[in-house]
């Protein structure tokens, strides 16, 4: 894999940092990325940026771009004696500019219109984040993929480094349960919770029996749209809502746990989600919580196939 690290500074040389001439691709300090060079290209041009190239490889130097600098070796032994040379700054107004951007989009979305409409995954992460805040360093988090693999990164608040485990862009749908159950036996004192989505759970789930016939206390929340909902989000989105093999007819995840030998529970409103959530988090042993959750929610900011990082869509409400 080439990873080439594009780095505002003045003297490549030195790696030293002058905040007066900062002016960066796409307004940021420092990129670590995959394959793009075209802005560091123009930086390097005008001596005001460039692309620094780590690569385990010498025939892979300057083969797809063209190096400013080229670092041969491995990059985490190479990136490690970097760092020293890298002087730090107050960088107020990149900090400044970073809060003016979270004051614009916020997390946002809509609460059902009313009582008898479906949760929406959103209310059901805060209020786990909201039940978990006095002990939250004892708490972690696993996921599945899709649209609550995001509502967990956005809606849980995190403080604590290590807590979350997920395969992030890697994309393994079914991580989930797997993951919480090896993290619950690496860490028993910790509250694992598998934050699922209906689908990724559907790969993995037999594992349940594992943590029956062990009694490995994870906590799985299933966030239930009967969708694969990220993938319907883009069906919805660029395909004028022609759903081609998203919609889950799934199992009844209650009876299917129970079935297991886990104890298992349902949400579905409002005015039960506090409640349901206590007896969740504060059940000992294996537990399942089937959320069933609105069908339709999108998740933001994305970006659309084809666009660069700064090309994101933003909630409805957010657009300009
Ligand atoms: C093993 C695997 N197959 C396919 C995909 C592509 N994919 C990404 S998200 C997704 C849908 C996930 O649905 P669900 O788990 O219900 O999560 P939701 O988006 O509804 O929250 C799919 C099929 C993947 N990431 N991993
Ligand atoms: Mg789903």
């Amino acid at each position: 894999m080439i990873v080439l690290l594009v780095i505002w500074l003045v003297s490549i040389k030195t790696f030293k940092f002058k905040r007066k001439k900062k002016k960066s691709i796409l307004n940021s300090f420092l990129f670590l990325f995959i394959d793009f060079a075209l802005k560091a290209k123009e930086a390097a041009k005008e001596k005001r940026g460039g692309i620094i190239h780590f690569e385990i490889s010498p025939k892979n130097i300057n083969k797809v771009v063209q190096a400013t600098e080229a670092i041969q070796g491995d990059v985490a032994d190479n990136l490690n004696r970097l760092l020293p040379l890298i002087e730090t700054s107050e960088r107020k107004e990149w900090f400044s500019q970073i809060d003016e951007w979270k004051r614009k989009y916020p997390w946002k979305y809509s609460k059902p219109l009313s009582p008898d409409k479906p949760l929406k995954p959103q209310q059901i992460i805060e209020e786990m984040d909201r039940q978990t805040a006095d002990y939250k360093e004892k708490v972690l988090l696993t996921t599945g993929v899709g649209q609550h693999q995001m509502w967990a990164a956005q809606f849980f608040r995190w403080r604590h480094p290590r807590t979350m485990i997920t395969s992030g862009g890697l994309g393994t749908m079914g991580y989930g349960l797997p993951s919480a159950i090896g993290a619950k036996v690496a860490s028993p004192d910790k509250i694992v919770i598998d934050i699922d989505g209906d689908a990724s759970f559907c790969m993995t789930g037999m594992e349940l029996a594992t943590a029956a016939q062990y009694r490995i206390g994870v906590k799985v929340m299933i966030l239930n749209n009967d969708f694969q909902g990220m993938v319907k989000q883009w069906q919805d989105l660029f395909y004028d809502e022609r759903y081609s093999q998203t919609e889950m007819r799934n199992p009844d995840f209650v009876k299917l746990s129970e079935s297991m030998g886990v104890k298992a529970i349902r949400i579905r409103t409002e005015e039960e989600l506090p409640i349901k959530m206590k007896e969740f988090l504060e059940y000992d042993g294996p537990i399942v919580c089937d959320a069933i959750i609105e069908r339709h929610e999108h998740v933001y900011p994305m970006v659309p196939a084809g666009k660069a990082l700064h090309e994101f869509i933003v909630h409805p409400d957010l657009m300009d």
